[in-house]
């Protein structure tokens, strides 16, 4: 990014389109100055004379000296007084803001001509247009949130299930980093120590005992072992997780989707080979946003459209967090049904056992054993409760719990909490088999080091630039 913290930056901060109101954000020293430039405070008093906090009735204005010569597009030069809008003005005083700089943001009505006009303003002004992300990284270089809580306000933005959100509310408000920084002072201390041992080898001074260094750094590793070990779930609260339904023909896979949507998405008859294509779908369960996908009925078949309905079934399958397998259970089971209960032995999945409206024939069968299973009826809905809780259940370790732990869901923090971990396994085993000081705190250095990748105690431009690129502008 261009620019230092010197800047003034300025930004439309709302959603692109119409809208209620919209705002126009403005940070850095020369914030004031600049609005000034476009806010007339209906009080008639300067800007400077707001207090921080506070909202203010204010006319946006042209000022006489503008041309607004390539504003797009601009009616003819606005009659009478040039006013734009009015507005409600609101001034943060350093470092009381999100960015911890002097903000003020202008909140006229949401239209994009208005916004653009004083976005324009702005920068003729004496501020610049702020890049992606850019508010969020000087909160962050400024100290004011950390990089993992930097994130989570992307997060916090894009969230699209209760689950999503409330997991990055907890990294906004410095759950994850307050965990991982402990574990990485920790290291940092094991690390001081260690090199001090090195540099002092010949003096009389005393050290942390062999005993307490092993006992911090498996310690540190225990929490970052249980950090990583989240990471699983996390992904599936904050991204949703894909459950594949599988079966041969005719089974009631389609009905199932419906039941669960609780509506007629998918077409159901009686004909074997319905549905010929991959139909995804997403039901909120308990603020976890589940894709469920149904699929064409495997079997052999000559049909070109329904073999491939049958390949993207596959496709479907290996993406998937879940299966579930769907029977008969009013009918013995057939070949079909035996070879694919073979086939998904290996992966996450639950057997589906529907038609429970009618008498049971399936069940005895051995090749049912070893498998979970469920007994639903799609038509009448018995069992559907149940196989709610099954999902929960198979989905993540924890269930849909997450009020209580910090959950990793970034796939940066994963890979970091791999490395520290990867790093850590070999300076414990380092320090238990007597090795040289020297090896021991390139490891336990490296592995502090990840850690504060994650918080950025530790970062690259190459980290920042990757992170923030991401984020829109105004953000
Ligand atoms: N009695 C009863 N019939 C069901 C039940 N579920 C589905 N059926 C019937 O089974 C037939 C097939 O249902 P679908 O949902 O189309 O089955 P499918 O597995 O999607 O079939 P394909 O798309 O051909 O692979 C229809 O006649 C449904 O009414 C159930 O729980 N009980
Ligand atoms: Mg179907």
């Amino acid at each position: 990014m261009s620019g230092g913290l010197d800047d003034t930056i300025c930004a439309i901060a709302t959603a692109a389109g119409e809208g209620g109101i919209g705002i126009v954000r403005l940070s850095g020293p020369q914030s004031l100055d600049v609005a000034s430039q476009v806010v007339r405070l209906r009080s008639g008093c300067p800007l400077s004379s707001m207090s921080s906090h506070t909202l203010h009735l204010a006319d946006l204005v042209i000022p006489a000296s503008n041309k607004l010569s390539d504003a797009r597009p601009v009616p003819s030069r606005p009659s009478v007084s040039g006013l734009l809008d009015e507005a409600l003005v609101v001034y943060m005083k350093a470092p009381r803001s999100f960015t911890a700089e002097d903000v003020v943001e202008i909140q006229s009505h949401g239209g994009m001509l208005v916004l653009e006009l004083v976005c324009k303003i702005c920068v003729e002004s004496g501020s610049r247009m702020a890049e992606p992300g850019e508010f969020t990284k000087r909160a962050f270089l400024n100290g004011r949130l950390d990089l993992s809580q930097a994130e989570a306000v992307l997060d916090t933005i894009k969230a699209t299930s209760y689950a999503g959100l409330n997991v990055a509310q907890r990294q906004l408000r410095g759950d994850l980093a307050r965990e991982v920084d402990q574990a990485r002072t920790s290291l940092l201390t094991v690390l001081a120590h260690v090199e001090a041992a090195i540099d002092f080898v010949d003096e009389d001074i005393s050290f942390l005992q062999h005993d307490e260094l092993l006992r911090i750094m498996r310690e540190a590793s225990a929490v970052v072992h249980k950090l990583e070990a989240t990471a699983h779930d996390g992904r599936i609260l904050r991204e949703g997780a894909h459950v594949v339904i599988l079966g041969r023909p005719n089974v009631g896979k389609s009905s199932l989707l419906n039941r669960l949507l609780r509506e007629e998405r998918a077409i159901v008859t009686a004909i074997p080979g319905t549905t010929r294509d991959v139909i995804e779908e997403s039901i909120d369960l308990d603020g976890v946003t589940i894709r469920l996908v149904d699929t064409a009925g495997v079997r052999e078949t000559d049909d070109i459209v329904e073999r491939e309905g049958i390949k993207r079934t596959r496709l479907a399958q290996d993406e998937a967090d879940l299966l579930l397998v769907v029977v008969d259970g009013s009918v013995p089971l057939t070949n079909d049904d035996r070879n694919l209960l073979i086939a998904v032995k290996d992966r996450k999945h639950v057997v589906v056992l529907n038609k429970s409206d009618l008498p049971d024939e399936a069940n005895p069968d051995a090749a049912l054993v070893g498998h979970s299973s469920c007994r639903i009826s799609a038509i009448t809905g018995s069992g559907i409760e149940m196989l709610k809780s099954i999902l929960r259940v198979h989905l993540t370790s924890r269930g849909f719990e997450t009020a209580e732990n910090v959950t990793v869901t970034n796939v940066r923090h994963r890979d970091a909490l791999r490395r520290a971990n990867d790093s850590l396994g070999q300076a414990l085993e380092s320090v238990q088999c007597g090795m040289a000081g020297e090896l021991i705190s390139i490891d336990v250095r490296a592995a502090a080091d990840a850690l504060g990748e994650i918080t950025g105690a530790i970062t690259t431009d190459e980290i920042l630039g990757r992170i923030f690129s991401e984020f829109c502008i105004g953000k």
